[in-house]
């Protein structure tokens, strides 16, 4: 390359360069249009490689050139690099704006299930008669939930028809809340007036009135003289608690091994009103088993049968679930559809 050449290149350069560099809309193409007019290869770097070979005066005149020049073009590279950051900065703000004027999202809150709902209620009106509330294990021994109430070893109730039982020998998922009555027998002394709710397991065919997996709550009262006028008179106060005046209480005649004597207390439907339907089949719903405990019972948690007397009860909660709030099928409780669980919002709380 002669001095002319190089000189024509310069020029050409000068116009080439600021255009490139005032062209570039992003810090990706302004690197790149450095490399284009500054870079190893670019032609203002060829002349600058040639100028050795020029005379004194054109390596000089030409050296200051070249000089001036790469300092306008890194000038405007700077100047463009920052005006390309305002630009970035200003963009990612924008995008980042929120308008305070808009409504905010609400959280949807969460509300108790129908189930706790109802429990809550039940053993609310056993604490304010003066019961306290007992829990228990879901997986039982043998002896809490069989031996110990009396249950013999031939009783149905043993059989793997009705139960289910875990892999370890001799436990099994609770049939009743009963088992609770032992334990509290077990380890305090008359007087005993407690409720205990909780979970219970059969062997069951699911259907609109049976779960396999279902809540009772449980009641025992002992102390001395007890008589079933006081069973019939706490569960006839419970019952006009929770549905009323209007809803008929029956009570008929029932057999458990741990009680005697023993009965099934049932209301009348909330769909039939009595008559019939396809509820209830025959125009009640069973909603508890109760009756004087047997001294039997009394004996094996170590009470004195002839000084103490007591009666207990076990609720189905689900049962009663359904006639409080006129639900027919017992297995919408667990099917989880939010529109029928909605339905309780705000109830319970
Ligand atoms: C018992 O479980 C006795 N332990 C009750 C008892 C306690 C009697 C204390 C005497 C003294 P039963 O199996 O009938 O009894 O159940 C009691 C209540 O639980 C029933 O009235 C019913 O409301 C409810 N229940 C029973 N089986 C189911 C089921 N599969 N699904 C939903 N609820 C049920």
């Amino acid at each position: 390359m002669d001095p002319q050449e190089a000189r024509r290149i310069l020029e050409e350069e000068r116009e080439r360069g600021l255009s490139m560099i005032a062209r570039a809309d992003s810090s990706e193409a302004l690197e790149a249009a450095k490399v284009g007019v500054l870079g190893r290869k670019s032609p203002f770097s060829q002349v600058q490689r040639s100028l050795g070979s020029f005379g004194p005066e054109d390596r000089k005149r030409l050296g200051m050139a070249a000089n001036e020049l790469r300092d306008a073009l890194q000038a405007a590279l700077d100047e463009r690099r920052r005006l390309l950051a305002g630009a970035e900065e200003a963009r990612l703000l924008e995008g980042d704006r929120i308008d305070v004027t808009l409504p905010g999202r609400r959280l949807r809150t969460g509300s108790l299930h129908p189930l706790t709902i109802v429990e809550d209620e039940m053993v609310g009106i056993f604490t304010r008669m003066g019961y306290r509330v007992e829990e228990g294990p879901e997986i039982e021994d043998d002896w809490h939930n069989f031996e110990a109430l009396n249950i013999p070893r031939d009783h149905p109730a043993r059989t793997m028809k009705d139960s289910l039982y875990v892999e370890i020998p001799g436990l099994l998922l609770r049939t009743e809340t009963s088992a609770v009555q032992i334990r509290t027998m077990e380890s305090q002394d008359p007087p005993v007036y407690i409720v205990a709710p909780g979970r219970t397991y059969r062997r069951e065919a699911v259907d609109a009135t049976h779960l396999s997996v279902f809540h009772q709550v449980e009641g025992l009262a002992v102390d001395e003289g007890i008589s079933f006028a006081d069973l019939k008179g706490t569960l006839e106060t419970f019952a006009r608690a929770l549905f009323g005046p209007d809803r008929k209480v029956r009570m008929n005649p029932d057999y458990f091994p741990f009680v005697e004597p023993g009965c099934q207390v049932a209301v009348s439907c909330f769909k039939c009103d009595g008559t019939g339907c396809a509820v209830c089949g025959n125009g009640w719903i069973e909603l508890l088993g109760a009756g004087m405990v047997h001294p039997k019972v009394l004996e094996n948690c170590g009470i004195d049968a002839e000084r103490y007397t007591g009666f207990a009860f076990g609720i189905g909660v689900e049962r009663v679930a359904m006639v409080r709030h006129g639900v027919s099928d017992m297995r919408m409780f667990v099917e989880g559809d939010v529109r029928f669980l909605q339905q309780f919002q705000g109830a319970g709380v």
